[in-house]
């Protein structure tokens, strides 16, 4: 029997997600594709759930693509990447994105091609010491996708994410943290347990709450400073009737640990 290509469970309000295809680094194919497809409706259906961590099997975090399916012989039709875009890596990355509560990565390995960019498209990112990132995408002739054209001068400015992008060069999980690319890169041994650890206390926050922040902040690059600032007072006067801001407050005032819900 072939083993599943991704592995779903949910404890303590975080689900977590793993990628099991680690004889070709946990790539993409179209069964892996469903199969996430399938935890992510389940995650965000799952009221339970208050954070999600994703993570990788084996010795890679995700090579991108699975690109056993993508070889076409001479005379053959070239496969349309943009319906594969459309069809299945943007659902993903938009799933990832607006997800309403925190999504933590834990990069175990190497994250190369659409593997780099779904890391990069969660809210914190840790990575091995050992992992590294590459978006391999110039050494074949494409693009960066899943929101790498965004995500890399968001997150590393124009001349890092053009110098990425079109040399495809290896950078280290190191070396993504002293840039900003990542939250931080932790010891090999340290990886999963730490990622675990601040998903469960990810998941005891006042999660509408941090949703409201995500949103905010992913706002931020395409508004000026005064649109901004109206959108702050919007989402801060929803945050200001949550029943977790109450309860912040309280316990503050009390001078006792605060209990949140998530609501
Ligand atoms: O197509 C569309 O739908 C459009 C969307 C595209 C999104 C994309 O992600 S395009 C970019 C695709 N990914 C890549 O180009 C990366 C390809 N892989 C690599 O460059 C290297 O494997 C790595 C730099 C990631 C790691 O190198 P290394 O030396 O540590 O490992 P390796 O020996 O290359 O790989 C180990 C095994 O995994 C190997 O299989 P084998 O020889 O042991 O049987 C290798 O073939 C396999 N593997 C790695 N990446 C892929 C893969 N098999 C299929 N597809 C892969 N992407």
């Amino acid at each position: 029997m072939s083993q599943a290509p991704l592995l779903y469970t949910v404890e303590d309000g975080v689900a977590c997600i793993t990628l099991n295809r680690p004889d070709s680094l946990n790539s993409f194919n179209t069964e892996m594709h469903a199969e996430m497809r399938k935890a992510l409706k389940a995650v965000r259906q799952d009221s339970s759930v208050r954070a999600l961590l994703l993570t990788g099997n084996g010795r890679g975090f995700c090579a991108g693509q699975d690109l056993s399916d993508r070889s076409v012989a001479p005379g053959e039709q070239a496969p349309d990447l943009g319906e594969s875009l459309e069809k299945r890596y943007n659902p993903m990355l938009r799933a990832l994105k607006d997800m309403p509560f925190p999504t933590i990565c834990a990069v175990n390995g190497v994250a190369a091609g659409a593997g780099a960019n779904i890391a990069l498209a969660c809210d914190i990112v840790l990575a091995a010491r050992s992992a590294s990132f590459i978006q391999a995408f110039c050494k074949i002739g494409l693009i960066p996708d899943s929101g790498g054209t965004w995500t890399l001068p968001n997150l590393v400015g124009m001349a890092r994410a053009k110098g990425l992008a079109m040399l495809g060069d290896k950078l280290t999980a190191e070396t993504a943290e002293q840039w900003g690319m990542i939250w931080r890169c932790v010891d090999d041994g340290v990886l999963q347990e730490e990622a675990m650890n601040m998903a469960r206390h990810l998941a005891t926050q006042p999660t509408r709450g941090l949703a409201l922040i995500k949103r905010a902040l992913h706002a931020s690059s395409d508004n000026s400073f005064n649109e901004q600032l109206d959108l702050e007072r919007d989402l801060q006067r929803l945050a200001g009737r949550t029943e977790d801001y109450r309860e912040g407050v309280s316990a503050f005032i009390e001078k006792r640990r605060p209990t949140f819900k998530g609501e």
